[in-house]
């Protein structure tokens, strides 16, 4: 039996801003992952602050929030079979000098920090970050 699961992601404001994001929707839906809620937003500092908490402590977290609140993003949740490692395996490694070919990092990554694309490393983490950009009934079906 196939067992679909959920995963989130973000389309960050550098791909937004350089006009990536219908190459990576297109690269989402070609790889399998069904888009079943989608809000282009801008976020407060406080608002990243927020959704990177478990970064707190790491000494990229000031630069990293401000970049996150910087311009548009598109918020994603997505559903497929294994969407978790399959949307970590398609975004390619934190450093897109290090990212494979064919990932979405290797093709529009600019730096390790305005890297294109996230998604949830986890179970316990996608739950949160879809619980933090949806409301229950936007994804109910
Ligand atoms: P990933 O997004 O691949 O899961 P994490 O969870 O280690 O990577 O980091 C979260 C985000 O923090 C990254 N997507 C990236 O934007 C930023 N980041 C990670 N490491 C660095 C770093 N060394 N310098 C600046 N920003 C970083």
């Amino acid at each position: 039996m196939k067992t679909l699961q959920r995963t989130f992601s973000i389309i960050k404001p550098d791909a937004v801003k350089k006009g990536a994001t219908g190459d990576i929707l297109h690269m989402l839906e070609h790889a399998g992952f069904h888009i079943i809620g989608m809000k282009m937003l801008e976020i407060t500092k406080e608002q990243a602050e927020g959704f990177y908490a478990v970064h707190v402590n790491r000494p990229f977290f000031a630069s990293l929030t401000s970049f996150m609140s910087s311009g548009p993003i598109v918020a994603l949740a997505l559903e497929k079979e294994n969407a978790i490692a399959d949307l970590r395996k398609l975004m390619g490694a934190t450093d897109p000098a290090k990212a494979e070919a064919g990932t979405v990092r290797k093709k529009h990554a600019a730096s390790i920090e305005a890297n294109a694309i996230h998604g949830s490393d986890a179970e316990d983490t996608a739950r949160f970050e879809l619980s933090y950009f949806f409301a229950g009934y936007e994804l109910a079906k």
